[in-house]
């Protein structure tokens, strides 16, 4: 009999980026519990004290941005985001609204998505410096990526400071 080749269940490595974001609570615990529960973490941002965006009037926001590389499908890592958010305690009360964890899916390689609940990059990630300052602090080469085309540091919106490593 002629041996059959095993099968390869090896998933490939994507390189990703999360934003994540709280305003209720302990901002900077709930930054520091998702992260602890996120696996293939390559990088993190400072955390960055942001104006909130969106035009509800809120508390600021404390914002980062992490690199992952992850053999998680799109869908997959999405769920995780869903996830963290959900044992964070956060509740859905008012869109656009405070929220103890916000994690948006933000780049999954160079891949676009764009499905009814999940667009790949992220809609509104060029115009917001709470996204695009942190992120291109960790991966400066991504301000040639073709996908980010858009952003324009001088119309992006949202004062943030720098508060130093989470
Ligand atoms: O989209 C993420 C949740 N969010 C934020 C945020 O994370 N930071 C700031 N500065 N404003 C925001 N508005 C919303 S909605």
């Amino acid at each position: 009999m002629i041996d059959q080749p095993e099968a390869d269940d090896t998933q490939p490595v994507v390189r990703a980026f999360l934003g994540l974001g709280s305003n209720v609570g302990n901002r900077r615990g709930h930054l520091r519990q998702a992260l602890d529960r996120l696996d293939g973490v390559v990088a993190v941002s400072a955390v960055y004290e942001t104006e909130p965006v969106g035009g509800v009037e809120q508390d600021a926001f404390y914002n980062i941005v992490v690199e992952l590389a992850t053999e998680l499908s799109a869908n997959e890592l999405l769920a995780r985001c869903h996830d963290l958010e959900r044992r964070a305690g956060r509740v859905r009360i008012v869109r656009w609204g405070p929220r103890t964890l916000d994690v948006d899916l933000l780049l999954y390689g160079d891949d676009q998505i764009d499905q009814p609940d999940l667009t790949v990059p992220h809609p509104r990630m060029v115009n917001r410096n709470f996204v695009m300052i942190p992120l291109l602090a960790i991966a400066p080469e991504l301000d040639r990526h073709p996908l980010l085309a858009g952003y324009d540091p001088t119309t992006a919106i949202g004062d943030v400071q720098d508060l130093g490593p989470l």
